[in-house]
């Protein structure tokens, strides 16, 4: 029987975001990915989140923002560990977000981040390996198992384990480090549109756009030609060329939600205005280019010098406008 320990762990994990899209899945059970996705992981937003297994806990606790929630993923992650550990104990979880919830940023991929890997090492069970304690070097095998209930929570969430630029791959989930944080100066330029909640779940979304929309089948052949586009200019370091096929990743990804049906159109007339804004700023002979997820809101990626001059450009058409930078990934946080 594996010892699990009463002490809390803190884990804080920056949100992603995508370069190259992941939509659709080749098993919903286990939320596998049927196309691979490219992302950056950002400092800032993120989780902060502290697991305690104690073992006067009747049932497990869940404190989000100071609020106590439900969540069957939640509950899901945790069994996964206790059967990990050959454990019973309950946890006391508490999950800060610093994600502005209300604007409709998702948080889900630092909250399952941060979650998985603080349960995991409250657990005492090994990250990647014996000894390797909070080592998260860039090329760290996670233990496949805190990949695989990760993921679960949130098919988007094991990029965030990593720092800079990772990669998670079709059909399994492998994930990869492609370069780590603080070796390429980059911003992502957030600009928050419209609030409000989002008319479809990716989930259903991911679901309905693989039973209807007939760009479906398009958008998964014609993804892996994209993803490693993306790796090579990343280890280039080519603005430009991550750019071009960011763009077209995402447009790609919106064509085939907008010929599901019923239709999947998260954009609202202010992304189309924020669109237009950085069409008009690469015109005047800046490097950034924009990517949309399941929601209304547009993410600019410029080099840091160009940051407030976006910023700026994207302010009247925006509510509010974030300047975020990359993050070294799910890493100790300081106890809450
Ligand atoms: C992404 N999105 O690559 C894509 C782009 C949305 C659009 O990952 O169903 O909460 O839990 O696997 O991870 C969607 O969010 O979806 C997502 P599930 P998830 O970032």
């Amino acid at each position: 029987m594996h010892k699990v320990a009463h002490s809390g762990v803190t884990v804080h994990a920056g949100i992603n975001i995508a370069l190259v899209k992941y939509w659709g899945k080749v098993d919903s059970k286990q939320n596998l990915p049927a196309v691979g996705s490219v992302s950056l992981t950002l400092s800032e937003p993120g989780t902060t989140t502290t697991v305690r297994f104690d073992p006067a806990l009747d049932e497990d606790v869940f404190e989000l923002d100071g609020v106590t929630s439900v969540d069957p993923r939640v509950s899901a992650l945790l069994d996964g560990v206790r059967q990990a550990a050959s454990s019973t104990r309950r946890a006391s979880v508490q999950s800060v977000n610093t994600v502005p919830t209300a604007a409709g940023l998702a948080s889900s991929a630092s909250g399952f981040a941060a979650l998985g890997l603080a349960a995991w090492r409250a657990a005492q069970l090994p990250v990647h390996g014996p000894g390797s304690g909070f080592d998260l070097s860039p090329n760290a095998n996670f233990d496949p198992r805190l990949l695989d209930l990760v993921r679960r929570g949130s098919g988007s969430a094991p990029r965030s384990l990593l720092g800079g630029f990772a990669r998670l791959e079709a059909g399994t989930g492998a994930l990869s480090a492609v370069r780590p944080d603080g070796e390429w100066d980059l911003r992502l330029v957030i600009g928050l549109t419209v609030a409000g909640p989002k008319p479809w779940s990716s989930r259903d979304g991911m679901d309905l756009s693989k039973e209807t929309s007939p760009y479906y089948d398009a958008w998964v052949a014609s993804h892996p030609a994209d993803l490693d586009a993306a790796c090579d200019a990343i280890r280039r370091r080519d603005l430009r060329a991550l750019g071009e096929v960011m763009e077209h990743s995402t447009l790609k990804m919106h064509a085939c939600m907008l010929a599901t049906r019923p239709p999947l159109r998260y954009w609202a007339s202010a992304t189309l205005a924020a669109l237009d804004v950085i069409d008009t700023l690469r015109r005047d002979g800046i490097l950034v280019y924009a990517t949309m997820d399941a929601g209304p809101h547009v993410k600019a990626l410029c080099a840091a010098v160009d940051a407030d001059r976006v910023r700026e450009a994207l302010s009247p058409v925006c509510r509010q406008v974030l300047v975020c930078q990359p993050g070294p990934g799910a890493v100790p946080g300081a106890s809450l």
